[in-house]
């Protein structure tokens, strides 16, 4: 176990780290900063920075000047130096960061000066594994800046600023809390029964199952943050021509896939990201699957079937003016079972009025809307339908949500508590009780990092960007 806040204070050698913090790809933007923490920080700043006239060297203040290579005196950049000392940083390590002009190479080559005079490269995540390390952070508060960079929606993003506030880590060590509370009055009657009034075997029963409630809870609600964080891929497949282009096209808000009055019109698959009520989407025009001699067709429609494969969801599209036919039925037996499918009757507007519900196959009951991909009709149903079928409909009220580690150590902890509980019904000594307490109570630890070891550590932040 790690005890927050000691480790890089404990340990003698602590590296100086250096890396990009902004984003790389060409022409991204016109800053770029290069952030190093260690103890070296302030020394490399001061070889590698050349500040004119009478500019002081002060914590938290802006210097203006030239990085420039000590060994040839050539000047590699203008740009701005940020100096944080500690412990006032997000790493609570020296910091300073060179803000840069943004193209690549410059700020290659000002990163390649601060290696050369004595810092190393940085991990993914580890400015923010020092800033946990040295108690600046939870580990929930760390998860949450990670996917606070990586919200491709809204929605992501709020939730991840709630993480960021501490909404998760106060929920987690509220009901910590009262789970220690249940500990002590257990551990108190295993070394001094004699000398305690009883226990209130049924008032500390009923406290652990609610605890337990209120963790099953989170579980089941870690399904929508899932949903928000990575979003939906969702496929959209059927015969040619029943308007499959049209449908990511009306969608999308854009003409991404070609259109024709042609079968067979796709032969690739066309992807499109978008976000539908709050919820990243990627949404796969494929080709229409039907037999044919065409080569270039077949392998399209053995795109279409790989997608099929890969969805989170599947909108299969059929034209209400046939009907639902056997061609379509095939197309169903396709999807593979336990993906949410949503059927799609298109083209409603070639309808008369009163037959918009005819053709929708019979027998299951399975779910399905009817819409105009032409006319831009029926698409607010088929967002609704289809979230709701992925269970993904988003409740205003969800203001935290566990990510993946998180969710399995919640489920752990319910689990145990559920031993406990167990062990209460069997009226079985206290000891037995506590064993599974605890366990729940360090799964509920590691949650927030008051209890972690190093490996879960490395997984933790292994995930994050390099720079962060
Ligand atoms: N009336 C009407 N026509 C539509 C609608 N949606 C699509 N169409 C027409 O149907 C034809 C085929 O549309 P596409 O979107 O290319 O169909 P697709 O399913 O992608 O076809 P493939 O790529 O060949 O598999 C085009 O002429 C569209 O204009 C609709 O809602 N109403
Ligand atoms: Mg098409």
């Amino acid at each position: 176990m790690i005890p927050q806040g000691t480790i890089a204070t404990a340990t003698t050698a602590v590296e100086t780290i250096a890396a990009v913090a902004t984003a790389v790809a060409p022409g991204a933007g016109s800053v770029a900063i290069v952030r190093v923490s260690g103890p070296r920080a302030e020394p490399i700043a001061r070889a590698l920075f050349a500040a004119p006239g009478s500019q002081e060297w002060e914590s938290h203040r802006v210097l203006y000047g030239h990085v420039i290579d000590p060994g040839s005196g050539e000047r590699l950049d203008e740009a701005l130096l940020l100096l944080m000392r500690a412990p006032r940083s997000f790493t609570r390590e020296d910091v300073v960061e060179f803000h840069c002009h943004g193209g690549l190479v410059a700020v290659a080559r000002v990163l390649e000066q601060v290696l050369a005079a004595g810092a190393r490269r940085a991990l993914p995540g580890e400015f923010s594994q020092r800033a946990f390390l040295n108690g600046r952070l939870d580990l929930t508060r760390a998860e949450a800046i990670s996917e606070l960079i990586t919200a491709r929606s809204r929605r992501a993003a709020q939730l991840a600023l709630a993480g960021l506030d501490g909404g998760l880590e106060r929920r987690i060590g509220a009901l910590r809390a009262r789970l220690l509370d249940q500990l002590a009055e257990l551990e108190a009657r295993v070394d001094f029964e004699d000398d305690l009034p009883p226990l209130e075997v049924d008032a500390v029963a009923m406290e652990l199952a609610a605890v337990r409630a209120e963790l099953l809870a989170l579980v089941a609600e870690a399904a929508q943050g899932r949903v928000l964080r990575e979003g939906l891929k969702v496929a959209i497949i059927g015969r040619p021509n029943v308007g499959k282009s049209s449908l990511l096209n009306a969608l999308s808000g854009s003409a991404r896939a070609i259109v024709a009055d042609l079968p067979g019109t796709t032969r690739d698959l066309v992807e499109s990201e978008l976000v539908l009520r709050g919820v990243p989407l990627t949404l796969l025009d494929t080709a229409g699957i039907r037999p044919t001699d065409d080569r270039v067709e077949q392998l399209g429609i053995e795109r279409s079937c790989a997608a099929l494969a890969a969805a989170d969801a599947v909108l299969l599209l059929f034209d209400l003016r046939e009907g639902w036919g056997d061609a379509d039925a095939a197309l169903r037996e396709l999807v593979p079972a336990g993906v949410p499918l949503l059927l799609v009757g298109n083209k409603a507007d070639a309808l008369p009025p009163a037959a918009a519900d005819v053709g929708v196959p019979a027998g299951s009951k399975p779910n399905h809307v009817a819409i105009s991909a032409l006319a831009a009709e029926g698409l607010e149903a088929l967002a609704a339908a289809l979230l709701e079928c992925c269970g993904a409909s988003l409740g205003p009220g969800l203001e935290v949500a566990l990510n993946q580690r998180q969710r399995d150590l919640a489920a752990e902890a319910a689990v145990a508590l559920g031993r406990s509980l167990e062990a209460a019904d069997q009226a079985l000594p206290w000891d037995f009780w506590t064993i599974d307490l605890r366990q729940a109570l360090r799964s509920l630890g590691a949650i927030t990092g008051a209890e972690v070891n190093e490996a879960m550590l490395d997984r933790v932040f292994s995930r994050f960007c390099i720079g962060k």
